[in-house]
């Protein structure tokens, strides 16, 4: 028997920046999801349960090649996503895994679901690291950081590395700053005196069934952007088309155009550059030279969010991207500056109070519920607030001051649960599950027995 546990994470800053290539700057916090596993030589399926009955159980067959499907979403897709990544992977390093075999599966956890805070993750890496236990295969945690993002694809989501690196690579009192291609980890050590307290809006956002409307149609919406940022930065359209996949990749194009446009900087490039209203499929076919069906036909998810989407906020959503990875490393700097702790936390708030403001009105990623806990957070002297993680619902991360941490909790209690518990929303012996302060935690560990 194997044990295998992977911890969920929030994300201090750089929201929806991962899959653009930009570097983001999350910390593990102590919930995490356990896998429980041992090969069952006597049966041929894949037999996965919880110990919380509200998930029942699910049965797979052992096939590594199967169709996960999609349109009929179950807990333990999560499962399989780890199955199947990890046996591409194994066989992409030639590792014979001989023929398949039965697994019986307990998983438990902890990580808030459907919160911002990751359980996905948590759960896809406790996953396919039990996997590689009951298997007795090992990688380095950097490969295994890239193999669990890759698994988590196959839900249908266009994710970026941000959650599953960290779940992986976090290391116990330590934020990281994620790198990616390939994907680094560097460690940040916070300032003395402040805490984040993590809080849940009580909207609920199921990101694997809305993707079309909502997180696919950003990835989609960068994309489009960056073939026309590249486009009209001098590239030829099909060179644009095949080769820009990410606004990362056109930023470079910014500088060596800086002569004849007198700056570098990729938010000036976009302001100029990408018209402010949105844009039609007619006017981007139009810019590009090709049909959208025919740019995203190699990409079953990107079709569905051309026929869900009327337009594309493009302008707007290049200039939250590249203001949002500006401050990831502004954040960076504060930290490691010469400045007083007090003047660091004063600043790092700041930084995240434009984040912010950032993805609600440019990216559009925030809700009704998330913008009254976060005005909440910053009316009970938060130092700063923003949504966490892909947003639509889920969680806030508030900076505050150490010692108040208590009052702070107290007020939010008062001011934003306590008419959702008087509403029947949330139990009030469930408070501490959506208010409560964290410490950055330690990342994934195998256990055998
Ligand atoms: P959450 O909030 O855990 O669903 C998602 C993505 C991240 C990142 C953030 C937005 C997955 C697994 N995670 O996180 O990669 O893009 O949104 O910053 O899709
Ligand atoms: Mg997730």
């Amino acid at each position: 028997m194997s044990f295998a546990r992977s911890p969920g994470r929030v994300n201090l800053i750089g929201e929806h920046i991962d899959y653009e290539g930009y570097s983001v700057l999350p910390m593990a916090i102590r919930q995490d999801t356990i896998v429980a596993i041992r090969k069952n030589h006597a049966e041929k399926v894949l037999r996965i349960a919880n110990v919380n009955d509200k998930y029942t159980e699910c049965t797979y067959p052992v096939d590594p090649n199967q169709e996960i499907d999609l349109k009929n979403h179950k807990w333990g897709h999560y499962f399989i996503c780890g199955y199947k990544g990890f046996y591409e992977f194994a066989k992409s390093k030639g590792v014979d895994m001989g023929e398949a075999v039965g697994l019986d599966v307990i998983v438990d956890g902890t990580v808030p679901t459907g919160s911002g805070l990751s359980s996905s993750a948590a759960f896809v890496c406790s996953a396919t690291i039990a996997i590689m236990a009951a298997f007795d295969v090992n990688f380095p945690k950097k490969e295994i950081a890239q193999l669990t993002c890759e698994c988590e694809r196959h839900i249908g989501t266009q994710s970026g590395g941000m959650d599953q690196a960290i779940s992986v690579m976090a290391k116990t009192g330590f934020a990281e700053l994620i790198d990616f291609n390939p994907i680094r980890a560097t460690d940040v050590k916070l300032p003395a005196g402040g805490t984040f307290v993590i809080a849940h809006s009580l909207a609920e956002s199921q990101k694997a069934v809305t993707a079309a409307t909502n997180y696919n149609n950003r990835v989609v919406e960068c994309r489009l952007a960056s073939i026309i940022l590249g486009i009209k930065l001098g590239m030829k359209q099909q060179d644009a088309i095949s080769n820009v996949k990410t606004l990362s990749d056109v930023e470079g194009l910014c500088v060596s155009f800086a002569n004849s446009r007198g700056s570098s900087d990729p938010v000036v490039a976009v302001k100029e550059l990408l018209k402010d209203k949105p844009y039609t499929t007619e006017e981007i076919k139009e810019i590009a030279g090709e049909s959208l069906q025919s740019i995203f036909k190699n990409s079953p998810s990107s079709l569905d969010v051309l026929k869900a989407a009327k337009h594309f906020k493009l302008h707007h959503r290049a200039a939250h991207v590249y203001s949002e990875a500006k401050r990831v490393h502004a954040f960076k700097d504060a930290v490691s500056s010469n400045l007083s702790d007090e003047d660091k936390l004063k600043k790092l708030g700041e930084l995240m109070n434009e984040s912010h403001h950032s993805c609600s009105v440019l990216y559009e990623c925030s809700c009704p519920e998330l913008e009254e806990l976060v005005e909440t957070c910053r009316d009970n002297d938060a130092l700063g607030a923003r949504l966490t993680g892909a947003g639509w619902g889920g969680c806030a991360v508030a900076l505050v001051k150490e010692a108040t941490v208590p009052q702070f909790i107290l007020n939010l209690k008062e001011k934003f649960y306590q008419s959702r518990i008087d509403k029947g929303i949330i139990s009030k012996n469930d408070l501490g599950l959506y208010v409560f302060a964290s410490k950055p935690s330690s990342g994934a560990a195998i256990f055998k027995f």
